[in-house]
């Protein structure tokens, strides 16, 4: 990884890999899940062939999705050796190999799922760090397809890694503010943070510090969303 990558990831908590994986390599993982969507009776050429999976509340599909579809071979064809080593330099650890972590999970969610919206996200993060000044893990994000913008990509708060780190009165604005904004990306700008989308091309891959806060985001495009992600504990 360049310098400049590391030390992008270490002020803004994410870095993007733009190409990282060759479009032939995930083809074929894109073809499984399609065959999977059509076989499972969910979505085929193009139409979802369901009315229980279109009519769900969007967070609920995403989750749903992911422990409905498998993929077979999905985390040795994307988190490869090169991934890996790249996650280990930014966690500073030994690669570890996926297994002793959770697996890789797919991130699906039908298209036009409603209208786009950052009213009533689910800002979370995965892990508790403590302390709060220590990295506790760097979550892989893989686009296996083309994600657009508002195509539901994760979004990211770019430097609420450093949230733990701020006075209460500071942290207590930023809440605050997810909860009651109407002009999200202005008031997060005035406390330092920036709303980062992971839309993008098939291949790119996004490194996150997993102090910081994401949300799944609604589809409003007319593309299946399909990414994966693995977390690495450190
Ligand atoms: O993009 C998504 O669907 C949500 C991802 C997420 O929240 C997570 O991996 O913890």
């Amino acid at each position: 990884m360049q310098p400049a990558q590391v030390d992008h990831f270490k002020a803004h908590g994410y870095v993007r890999l733009a190409g990282f994986h060759a479009r032939k390599r995930l083809a074929p993982v894109r073809q499984q899940l399609l065959d999977e969507l059509k076989r499972l009776r969910i979505w085929a050429a193009g139409k979802s062939l369901s009315s229980a999976w279109k009519g769900m509340p969007a967070f609920q599909q995403i989750s749903k999705l992911s422990t409905a579809v498998k993929v077979s071979g999905l985390q040795q064809a994307l988190m490869t050796p090169e991934l890996l080593a790249d996650v280990a330099e930014l966690a500073g650890l030994a690669a570890r190999s996926p297994s002793a972590n959770q697996g890789t999970q797919l991130l699906l969610s039908l298209p036009r799922q409603g209208t786009w919206t950052l009213q009533g996200l689910n800002w979370h993060v995965d892990v508790r760090a403590d302390p709060p000044q220590k990295l506790p893990g760097v979550q892989a994000f893989v686009l296996i397809d083309d994600v657009v913008p508002q195509g539901g990509a994760t979004l990211v708060l770019a430097g609420s890694h450093h949230v733990g780190a701020w006075p209460d009165q500071h942290a207590q604005a930023l809440r605050d503010t997810l909860k009651t904004s109407t002009d999200l990306p202005a008031d997060l700008r005035a406390l330092g943070i920036e709303i980062v989308e992971m839309s993008g091309s098939a291949g790119d891959v996004f490194l996150m510090d997993m102090r910081l806060l994401h949300t799944p985001s609604v589809n409003a495009s007319n593309h299946l969303r399909m990414m994966a992600t693995s977390r690495f504990l450190c």
